[in-house]
């Protein structure tokens, strides 16, 4: 199965399970794996994050149009000069709405599978209204079949309920990190809100009952809403089981509970005090003890407020505003759909194989994780010394679920392994039993080999190479 040549690039995400209806976009009720109605399906189908197997195959860009904020949070700080950094708030340049359109233009012809823009800082896009709609309006006008997203921290949503309606965003995302204030003083130290500024309880307050309003606001304009929440272990980490139970009473399609990301050199209250974010273990067990109620989001990459191509991937340095302002527009809507429809028809057919799959009914409780390199499309098509993350799947002989990925450093360097990657690798997989890989040298195979790490050589549908080497495995392991 050759997939198209455009579309292909970063991460899958499949499961193989049941099917069970839930009503619309309401709260979901058998686990994170619930499927939602074709109305929905068709809403969500194009746009990468609220689909996960979209997102093999469609990308996302944001555009950063917005720079101030109202609050503060204790995870951000909002410099525009380290393009390397890679968490959200980070952005290197800000731009008019005029040039954001411009860039939209731009990329949308170099990248047709470019589905979705976004709004998302690199402050609120809600504390920026004129610039954030001004942009909104300009490509509904110019590309019409480009879906328009948001993401608040909810402290205005309310207010501008009827404009975001108006616009035709159909996606709206707002971070809720808690719904107990006196855990969110822990968070946020002012809140800004009609020109005054609330310190401590009082402003978390403010926010809570905004967020709320908001949530309840998109609900009644049938706008699909995410919620995102950031785990601080030892602040909201065992609150945001709470939080996740709130949200799905107040209709949120999705929550995605991300790790915080915090270090001294990004200059944040958190990085600076020493705060630590979860390890993969941790937020993998909070986001299994919440997927009981809704459907959780796994594949986000924590992009920045410039980000551009397939998540996983990071092309904003191929269109810094010096390279895009010299390009012309290549927008062509009849090409696009021409190229969707390309990518429509290898979807279907990576369905199709999906179905065709053998599971044996192993009758074992065994769950195992093994990492995977691809560049996309569904398949183990990459080889490991090229990787830049693996995608983490936990198989159990009946289904392949993607829990993750692990972003690690790539081996091969100039034509030559680098050891020092090597060890990072390992450390970074040290809980997998193998690695599905297109093709792996000779070194690498042998120091995986020694620390008990399976490799596997495909170039197939991830689930089908997961599940054979599921059963291998477990032969092995009764036979030993
Ligand atoms: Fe951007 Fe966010 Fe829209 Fe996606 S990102 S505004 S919903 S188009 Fe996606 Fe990036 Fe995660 Fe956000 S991977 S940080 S969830
Ligand atoms: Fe930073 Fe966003 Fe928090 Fe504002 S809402 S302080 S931009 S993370």
């Amino acid at each position: 199965m050759t997939p198209p040549s455009i579309g292909v690039v970063n991460s899958p995400v499949t499961e193989i399970r049941p099917k069970v209806k839930s009503k619309g976009c309401g709260p979901c009720s058998s686990g994170s794996t619930v499927e939602v109605d074709e109305k929905l399906q068709q809403r969500i189908a194009k746009h990468p994050c609220y689909n996960e197997e979209a997102h093999h195959h469609y990308a996302r860009m944001h555009v950063a149009v917005a720079p101030a904020c109202n609050i503060q949070c204790n995870y951000c700080n909002r410099k525009y000069d380290c393009a390397n950094e890679s968490r959200p708030g980070v952005v290197s340049e800000l731009l008019t709405p005029e040039q954001a359109a411009h860039k939209v233009l731009v990329i949308a012809g170099k990248i047709p599978q470019m589905t979705v823009l976004g709004i998302a800082g690199p402050g609120d896009p809600l504390a920026n209204p004129e610039k954030t709609f001004r942009t909104f309006e300009l490509i509904a006008k110019k590309a019409p079949d480009i879906k328009l997203c948001l993401s608040t921290n909810g402290l205005m949503l309310s207010e501008y309920i009827d404009r975001i309606k108006q616009l035709n965003i159909d996606h709206v995302t707002i971070t809720i990190n808690m719904v107990d204030p006196e855990i969110g003083t822990m968070i946020y130290p002012w809140v800004h809100y009609k020109r005054k500024r609330y310190r401590g309880i009082e402003g978390v307050k403010i926010l809570h009952e905004k967020q709320m309003e908001g949530l309840q606001a998109l609900r009644e304009a049938d706008i699909l809403c995410k919620v995102n929440s950031v785990m601080i272990p030892g602040i909201n980490d065992e609150h945001l089981v709470e939080v996740n139970k709130v949200i799905r009473s107040q209709g949120a399609f999705l929550h995605n509970i991300m790790p915080l990301i915090s270090a001294p050199e990004h200059g944040t209250y958190f990085g600076l005090n020493g705060q630590r974010g979860p390890t993969p273990q941790e937020l993998k067990a909070l986001q299994d003890k919440c997927a009981g109620n809704m459907k959780m989001m796994r594949h986000c990459r924590q992009c920045r407020a410039d980000a551009v191509g397939l998540l996983g991937e990071d092309r904003s340095q191929e269109f810094t505003k010096d390279k895009f302002l010299e390009m012309s527009p290549e927008y062509d809507l009849q090409k696009r759909r021409e190229i969707h429809a390309g990518i429509e028809k290898f979807r279907e057919e990576l369905k199709l194989a999906k179905e065709k799959i053998t599971i044996h009914n192993t009758a074992t409780d065994t769950k195992i994780l093994v990492a995977v390199a691809t560049k996309g499309g569904g398949l183990v098509n990459q080889h490991f010394g090229h990787a830049k993350e693996f995608q983490i799947y936990e198989v159990d002989g009946k289904q392949v679920r993607f829990v993750g990925h692990r972003k690690i450093d790539q081996y091969c360097q100039g034509g030559y392994g680098e050891k020092a990657a090597l060890e990072n690798i390992i450390a970074a997989i040290a809980d997998c039993k193998a690695v599905l890989v297109a093709k792996i040298g000779e070194t690498p195979k042998q120091k995986l080999h020694a620390i008990g790490i399976e490799t596997v050589e495909a170039y197939d549908p991830i689930e089908k190479v997961a599940l054979e080497y599921y059963q291998q495995y477990l032969q092995q392991t009764v036979s030993c």
